[in-house]
């Protein structure tokens, strides 16, 4: 078998999806996400330009053989664009892998360790009743654990509140210059866990409760909020620190209990290595698509294994139906798997990528549709273009840019 064809589709149905198509000879097809979220065309440049004349003629059999050769050939390795690229060849060849095969891709990944994928959703609001009113509707939704944000009194907009539409659609971050947030790290650090004893009083102790501090405090200040917060015993506290320097962690981890999770904005196992074997963290998070793919991330759990560590996938609404399928697929059979983030995506979304993994009572199954069980509808999103859109950016009160 060859592969003939490798296509970059662009869609945008609500926010900016980038996917690889891969044809092979024999006429199957197979999926790659490599949406990069705010700097989607840089990826697209990558593998139409540098990519996609490189995979004509090979076999889709050999995927870590693939891999090396887009990862090591490159020479100028890692970083956010050359992974999501190399992400999205892979999980192609593991579509077309396991549909030669007939088979759901997690059989190829040694069979499902468990039934179904325990999943957590999003609550927000802006004070405290809008809060509790979002959990509720999370919950009647099926979620069986809630990541909780909430709006900081004296701040106009930050991070995981103001920008959800009511519905949970996704106007997300679709913003044609950077949207601009405000940050004060003290107000934060006195109002969250009044947010948490608000909630754990309306929804009791045994809700799962999480939270995300997008990258935004010193060690000292992580560590300050993880002693405040373990009366309440959180699932965990997610990105506390901007985890460039691992090191950074050990201070962390010696004033604080509460469970850390960690590496959305990873692409590699080396950003995790202090992280894995110093076991300062519990929870290893990044996605299918920003990590280089199955292959990788597989590596990654084995290793995060041998030191009690968990996989918890990144699964927000910049993930599209394929980079969710797959993590869905590695979800289900890997052994240390914790948890699976998940946002849903809107109707539209939905309809553009037909996708087999179905969503009940806060958990997900991959389905059992050979490949990762995606199917693309070309036609569709060919009449949704591409929109420009950023990220928000962050503002202290000074006025100076602090981590979003
Ligand atoms: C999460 C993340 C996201 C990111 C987003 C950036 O925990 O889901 O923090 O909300 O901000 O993926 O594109
Ligand atoms: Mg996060």
């Amino acid at each position: 078998m060859k592969i003939v064809d490798a296509k970059v589709v662009v869609t945008s149905p609500g926010r900016n999806f980038v996917t690889l198509k891969l044809t092979t000879d024999d006429g199957l097809t197979g999926l790659g996400d490599a949406t990069l979220n705010g700097r989607e065309l840089a990826v697209v440049s990558y593998l139409t330009d540098h990519v996609a004349p490189l995979l004509l003629g090979l076999d889709p059999h050999r995927i870590e053989d693939t891999w090396q050769y887009l990862y090591r050939g490159a020479y100028w390795r890692r970083g956010p664009v050359t992974m999501a690229a190399i992400a999205a060849v892979d999980v192609a060849l593991w579509d077309i892998k396991a549909k030669a095969a007939g088979l759901p891709l997690y059989q190829l990944l040694g069979g499902a360790s468990r039934d179904r994928v325990r999943t957590y959703g999003h609550a927000n609001g802006r004070d405290i009743p809008e809060l509790l009113d979002s959990v509720r509707a999370r919950l009647d939704e099926g979620y069986q654990a809630v990541r909780i944000q909430s709006g900081i009194p004296g701040l106009k907009a930050v991070y995981g509140v103001h920008s959800t539409d009511d519905d949970g659609s996704a106007v997300l971050h679709q913003q044609a210059r950077p949207l601009v947030e405000d940050w004060d790290t003290d107000a934060y650090l006195r109002h969250i866990p009044a947010v948490f004893d608000a909630v754990r009083s309306e929804f009791g102790a045994d809700l799962p409760l999480l939270h995300d501090a997008h990258h935004r405090l010193t060690p000292v200040q992580a560590g300050r909020l993880g002693r405040d917060l373990e009366p309440y015993r959180p699932f965990w506290l997610e990105d506390c620190t901007p985890a460039e320097n691992q090191e950074a962690l050990r201070l962390v981890r010696a004033n604080t209990t509460t469970p850390l999770a960690i590496g959305e904005v990873f692409n590699t196992v080396y950003d995790y290595q202090t992280l894995i074997t110093e076991q300062l963290i519990d929870y290893v998070r990044s996605a299918v698509t920003h990590f280089g793919g199955v292959t990788p991330l597989r590596k990654l759990f084995d290793f995060a294994a041998q030191y009690q560590i968990k996989s918890a996938i990144h699964g927000p609404e910049d993930i599209s139906p394929v980079g969710m399928a797959a993590a869905v697929h590695l979800d289900l059979a890997v052994h240390n798997f914790g948890i699976q983030e998940y946002s849903g995506h809107t109707a539209l979304t939905n309809e553009v990528f037909r996708h087999a993994y179905t969503f009940a009572d806060g958990h997900l199954h991959p389905g059992e549709a050979p490949g990762i069980g995606v199917e693309l509808d070309e036609e569709m999103a060919a009449a949704h273009p591409y929109e420009a859109a950023y990220l928000p950016v962050n503002r202290l009160q000074d006025g100076s840019v602090h981590d979003w």
